[in-house]
């Protein structure tokens, strides 16, 4: 099984980037490509249409601005979206939340945090819906987990002076 990783620009990579580099970690496969749903609506569809057959487990999909990329996908297909809200230059991603979030009853798209710990958290959760049926990625889960748990634990707070 793989994962897809579109988002509806170039400029949105330095943000989805962080999902990839999580799925790399666990050594999940996955995929990236630019779709725009205003600018290449026809390609949208296309992907969404073939992403069961191509064996896509789910999609992480980003977008900044009026952000109807992860919605329109989750139109198309019934492989799960999950949306990465990416900041935008005025309203700092808020618009992209909200437009990525409010989906109407019945069409669900699991929506992550704005920025790079929402591409982050959406390739962990894609590691976690994989490791499910996959029981060595969820021992590679748990010992991320564990690994950040000791990180915390061994924070130390300077004196003050
Ligand atoms: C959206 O418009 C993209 O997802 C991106 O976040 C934003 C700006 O795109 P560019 O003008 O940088 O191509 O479609």
């Amino acid at each position: 099984m793989k994962i897809g990783i579109v988002m509806g620009s170039q400029s949105d990579w330095p943000v989805m980037e962080h999902a990839a580099r999580v799925l790399r970690d666990f050594g999940v496969d996955f995929e990236t490509r630019v779709v725009s749903a205003h600018r290449t609506p026809d390609l949208l569809f296309e992907y969404a249409e073939t992403a069961e057959q191509r064996g896509l487990a789910a999609i992480i999909a980003g977008a900044g601005g009026a952000a109807h990329l992860p919605g329109m996908l989750a139109a198309k297909t019934h492989v799960p979206v999950l949306g990465v809200p990416v900041p935008s230059r005025y309203l700092r991603g808020e618009d992209s939340l909200l437009s990525i979030v409010q989906m109407p009853k019945g069409i669900p798209v699991a929506t992550f945090a704005i920025g790079e710990a929402g591409a982050a958290n959406a390739g962990l959760f894609a590691v976690a819906m994989l490791a499910n049926a996959d029981p060595a990625l969820a021992t590679q889960l748990k010992a991320f987990r564990e690994k950040q748990k000791q990180t915390v634990l061994d924070m130390v707070l300077p004196e003050i002076s």
